[in-house]
């Protein structure tokens, strides 16, 4: 029995596509990994070929991962906003404290910048942040520079044009692009499913059908001022140590909102800080 190693681009029900040094050769898995989440697309795996059935035997360790939709082992994720649909920044947030915990850069794509440009400037001190269109292909070579040899997936609202900026980075319509009209309409994903595309270069691109994030944020509310950076700053100025920002006196980061400190990501922090609180305790009730 020979054994490969290889990297999973895409799964489709039982059935698995893995890369192996270039080919791509659907597989089944070993029993004991039938368990629905046992295998994530970007995970690399050890396959075996018994005469003409290849079967996924060993998923080696993640570097990371994230779960809705399941992709493992991301170096950086482009967090795709739009003019239309208006973007959703409280989803924005929670994907950063996603990011930063799973030690994934973060990076943010104001995409659709034919259209107009949207502020984000609240942003300008956590993350980078770039402006393209898929249509025009403005800022397309930049975000090629930041994917180049990384495993960069796709993360954002559905329509703000995830694959299609995938499209014009390999510069093929591969993936299937939705009209926006329809998909108000319908409240339907173009995009069903995780794919890797390999840019070739050691780069692969993660096409996702977005994320619902906070299942995934798994951290005590007292933890989540460590994901906002621009928070961070003031902290020391706190009175208290532990300080949470939201209701201890002498809060210098609250004395920042406005500021130091953007409006929105203080209300947005809140919001989260709240959810979490709520989760715990109901958790634990
Ligand atoms: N004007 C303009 N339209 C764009 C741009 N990028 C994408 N679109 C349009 O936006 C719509 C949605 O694009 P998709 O690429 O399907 O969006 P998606 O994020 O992959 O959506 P899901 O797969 O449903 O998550 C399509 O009608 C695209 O033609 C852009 O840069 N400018
Ligand atoms: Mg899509
Ligand atoms: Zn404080």
């Amino acid at each position: 029995m020979k054994s490969f190693r290889g990297r999973v681009i895409k799964a489709v029900s039982s059935r698995f596509f893995v890369d192996i040094g270039g080919e791509v050769k659907v597989c089944y898995a070993r029993k004991k990994l039938k368990a629905d989440g046992d295998i994530y697309v970007g995970d690399i795996v050890t396959v075996s070929k018994d005469r003409d059935s290849f079967v996924i035997e060993e998923v080696l360790p993640r570097r990371n991962s994230l779960i809705r939709p399941y992709v493992a082992n991301i170096d950086v994720c482009f967090i795709v906003i739009a003019p239309e649909p208006q973007p959703d920044f409280l989803l924005v947030d929670k994907i950063i404290v996603n990011c930063l915990k799973q030690d994934i850069m973060p990076v943010l794509v104001k995409n659709k910048n034919d259209i107009a440009d949207i502020d984000a400037s609240e942003y300008d001190k956590v993350l980078d942040v770039l402006a393209c269109s898929a249509e025009s292909g403005e800022g397309i070579d930049a975000l090629a520079t930041r994917a180049k040899c990384k495993t960069v997936c796709f993360a954002g609202q559905s329509a703000v044009g995830k694959s299609s900026l995938i499209n014009a980075l390999l510069d093929a319509p591969i993936l299937e692009v939705g009209e926006l009209a329809k998909k108000i309409k319908r409240g339907k994903n173009t995009t069903r499913r995780t794919e890797i595309l390999s840019l070739g270069e050691d780069t692969y691109l993660v096409d996702t059908c977005g994320f619902s994030m906070l299942e995934a944020v798994d951290i005590p509310p007292e933890e989540l001022r460590l994901y906002f950076d621009d928070m961070e700053e003031y902290r020391k100025n706190c009175r208290f140590n532990m300080c949470t920002h939201t209701a201890e006196p002498d809060c210098a980061v609250r004395a920042e909102v406005g500021k130091g400190v953007g409006k929105g990501r203080y209300e947005r922090y809140l919001a989260i800080f709240a959810e979490l609180k709520e989760r715990k305790e109901t958790k634990f009730d």
